[in-house]
């Protein structure tokens, strides 16, 4: 984890020399960056076994930077930040990174109008002060005066939330008789707006969860902290008869729980975080099991507590059994392209995961990718089928794929190219506003595309989905027998659950794919949540069995 606290530190200095004009150097920061994140060993570990010349080898670290990272290690900050924030005033790096606005304009609205913080930028925006900039405009202003309302409540990708939930879990768990993740997180939901974690234990967890990060407030039942990467944790400690109750209660969502309350009332009894009573007897609390049960209802698992038809279904018996987990990988890149590591590497990486199979879909033609043409993609296919006589007495297989680009002209991949690759995905990666449905509709009619990838180009914090007409898009898909991916990328998780549950209703299978750039972006599988958020069972998703009925499937689809 601390390489992604550094990380964070990496890219804040990189914004902030970019307010203050200074050339090249947060482009080294952000190269840098990416290096850590993409990074699957601990910098703190590379330290302790091979000292500061272990991080110089790092490709992409410099002396300069790799003395940053050793200051870290060894104090837990970076002085040249603290120096920077002193340079920097205010908000000036939050409104930045509000998309469309970027460092420059940030800096001339400081300049002008001597304003540095979120509160003088909204009044400014009001009074029109920025529209009336040289070269602004009311566009402009508008666009900060919404992004200025996104800010207020900060959110974090469940990508990065969860694995911090999980690592102060792991942390407290000798400390408590019963400790669990609750709220949105365990809800699976793309973004958090902060960690809630509930737990049953002596007055003691508290000491030991204050030490992990700067204290808000501290008290017997709840504490709450501050973490390094500025997200705050709340841990709640409950009597053991009363957990089930609270963590029902504490996971949400809002408007699941007041439903349920309602049915509650309306079988004669109260609901609430300490249990469930008749009058003034306690009738559940210990566990969530129990409490749905004595409501009449079947157990609802977490993902589906938004209150969009669930508790109907529960009380119906209609519950699907959620898919659990996939048997490969359907979108991998590597070296071929913008990918980090080999083709042998990454299938290695799968194994480790226990998969039985990935796909390589490495990009094509696009040049800022390192894309694939004629020449490379045939002996890429000569390495997989090399690294397959290697891989066969594990019982595991490497597929070739691509992923084709969805111009205006359609798919830019030559069909007689296709025709030669195992499992050739698609996807729109430019003019997102230009004919998106019939573009995707070519796609899906190309007799050899086997799955759209990230359906509507969404990309959380920063990019819109697409905007087009997805029941026809999902009935053609599903009439074709082409799959739509469940793009398990952490800031995509594209398709979305209310997607996937949609295209399911037409009959669209899935397939589930990381869009892995290194083998460290295989490890956190959202896209399984994502696809449990969508009502997805095992039969919907291609990749949730094995090898066999994966190569079956190809085999039916070639002729
Ligand atoms: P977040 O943190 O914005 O990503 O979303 P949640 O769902 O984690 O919300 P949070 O942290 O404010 O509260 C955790 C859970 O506690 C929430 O999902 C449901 C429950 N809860 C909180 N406040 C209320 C409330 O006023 N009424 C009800 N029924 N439940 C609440
Ligand atoms: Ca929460
Ligand atoms: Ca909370």
């Amino acid at each position: 984890m601390i390489n992604k606290e550094i990380t964070e530190n990496f890219y804040q200095i990189a914004d902030m020399l970019d307010i203050l004009g200074v050339p090249f150097k947060p482009q080294a920061y952000r190269r840098a960056a990416a290096v850590l994140e993409s990074l699957s060993e601990d910098v703190s570990k590379i330290y302790k076994s091979r000292g500061q010349r272990g991080l110089d080898e790092i490709p992409g670290i410099g002396k300069n930077l790799s003395k940053k990272i050793v200051e870290y290690i060894e104090t837990g900050k970076i002085s040249k930040l603290d120096e920077l924030r002193k340079q920097v005033p205010g908000d000036l790096v939050r409104i930045m990174n509000i998309k469309g606005i970027g460092p420059k304009k940030v800096k001339r609205i400081y300049n002008e109008l001597k304003i540095s913080t979120v509160d003088e930028f909204r009044k400014a925006c009001e009074e029109h002060k920025i529209a009336k900039l040289k070269g602004f405009g009311p566009k402009t202003e508008d666009i900060i005066f919404k992004g200025l309302s996104n800010l207020e409540e900060r959110r974090f990708l469940l990508g990065d939330a969860l694995p911090i939930a999980e690592e102060i879990v792991e942390k407290l768990r000798a400390h408590a008789k019963r400790i669990e993740i609750a709220g949105s997180i365990r809800r699976r939901k793309k973004t958090n707006g902060d960690i809630d974690i509930l737990a049953v234990a002596p007055p003691g967890i508290m000491d030991e969860f204050a030490k992990l990060g700067d204290v808000i407030v501290k008290g017997e039942k709840k504490t709450s902290i501050m973490t390094k990467l500025g997200i705050q944790v709340d841990l709640r400690v409950v009597k053991e008869d009363e957990f089930g109750s609270a963590l029902q209660y504490f996971t949400g969502s809002k408007s699941h729980n007041i439903k349920l309350r309602e049915i509650a009332i309306r079988k004669g009894m109260k609901l609430n975080e300490y249990g469930l009573f008749r009058g003034r007897e306690r009738i559940a609390g210990r566990t969530e099991e129990e409490i749905y049960k004595n409501l009449g209802l079947q157990y609802i698992p977490p993902e589906l507590r938004e209150n969009t038809g669930e508790i109907e279904a529960a009380e119906k018996g209609k519950i699907p059994k959620l898919v659990e987990r996939i048997f490969g990988d359907t979108h991998v890149h590597t070296k071929w392209s913008d990918g980090k590591n080999t083709i042998e590497e990454m299938a290695k990486k799968a194994i480790e995961l226990g998969y039985e199979y990935i796909v390589i879909t490495d990009h094509w033609a696009l040049p800022i990718a390192h894309g694939l043409n004629e020449t490379r993609i045939k002996k890429q296919i000569e390495e997989i089928e090399k690294l397959n006589k290697k891989f066969e007495r594990d019982g595991f297989r490497i597929f070739s794929g691509v992923e084709a680009n969805i111009t205006e002209s359609g798919v830019d991949v030559p069909n007689d190219i296709l025709k030669e690759l195992d499992f050739p995905i698609a996807a729109i990666h430019s003019k997102f506003g230009t004919n998106v449905t019939e573009r995707l509709k070519a796609a899906i009619e190309n007799p050899y595309i086997m799955a759209i990838a990230h359906p509507t180009g969404r990309i959380i914090f920063k990019r819109d989905p697409m905007e087009f007409d997805k029941e026809k898009i999902f009935e053609i898909a599903a009439r074709n027998g082409v799959f739509m991916e469940i793009n398990a990328s952490p800031d995509r998780l594209d398709l979305n659950g209310p997607n996937v549950r949609l295209a399911k209703s037409f009959g669209v299978k899935f397939v589930i794919g990381s869009d892995a750039h290194s083998e460290k972006m295989m490890d956190t599988m959202l896209g399984v949540y994502t696809a449990r958020r969508g009502w997805a069972e095992r039969k919907d998703v291609v990749n949730a069995s094995g090898l066999k009925d994966f190569e079956k499937m190809i085999e039916r689809m070639k002729k």
